[in-house]
């Protein structure tokens, strides 16, 4: 009987480890889908397709070569890009997108991004969005995390002046992913379940 309440213990705590695995607040979550593209005046097809836009950024140039690949999206050209998992507002910033700029040897090209959690509608709800002059910019999105969780990221070009060729999108990234349902309810089994095995323990060091 003894050892098979410490077997179930041993599971209880197994449990606990594997429930807790899964992305957490803590966590960055990159871009993992193209979900609408819209090429502006100007985009290059040498850039290379949107889904350059996926996973951790790798653009940048050294000794006169470009090394990696991203999304040269046009003069006024629109990205929407789903996430491998929802994200929400943590501390500071919550959105990374990582424009081809001059700190990895570019030209900065303004853009806007805007957070949605539908594909349809996005955050805020107006035509400015999360403004940046260009390069590999932060957003904190806690003026509408009441909207989050999120999934999908809009990028739209800014550029008002006609001279560039639109914003380069090498990444975008969410530094907060949401825990998924499952794996909270997971997560919350566990502490049940590690909670019985410390009141069975308990129990019997006072018999
Ligand atoms: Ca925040
Ligand atoms: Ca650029």
């Amino acid at each position: 009987m003894r050892k098979r309440s410490m077997l179930a213990d041993l599971a209880c705590v197994a449990l606990c480890v594997l429930a807790w695995t899964p992305k957490s607040m803590a966590d960055e979550v990159w871009a993992a889908e193209v979900h609408r593209y819209e090429p502006g005046d100007g985009a290059v097809p040498g850039d290379g397709p949107a889904d350059n836009a996926l996973g951790p950024w790798d653009t940048y140039h050294q000794n006169n070569t470009w090394y990696g690949y991203a999304n040269g999206i046009g003069r006024g050209g629109l990205l929407e890009l789903k996430m491998e998992l929802p994200f929400g507002d943590g501390t500071g910033d919550d959105l990374m997108v990582y424009e081809v700029g001059t700190s990895v040897g570019g030209a900065n090209d303004p853009f806007r991004a805007w957070v949605g959690r539908d594909g349809v509608n996005y955050y805020p709800q107006d035509n400015v969005g999360f403004y940046s002059a260009g390069d590999h910019s932060s957003f904190d999105i806690s003026s509408v995390a009441s909207f989050g969780p999120f999934l999908y990221v809009r990028i739209c070009d800014a550029d008002t002046s006609g001279m560039y060729d639109g914003a380069d999108i090498d990444a975008v990234s969410a530094n907060h992913a949401v825990p998924e349902p499952a794996a909270v309810l997971l997560a919350a089994s566990s502490l049940g379940c590690a909670l019985g095995a410390l009141r069975r323990r308990r129990a019997r060091r006072m018999r």
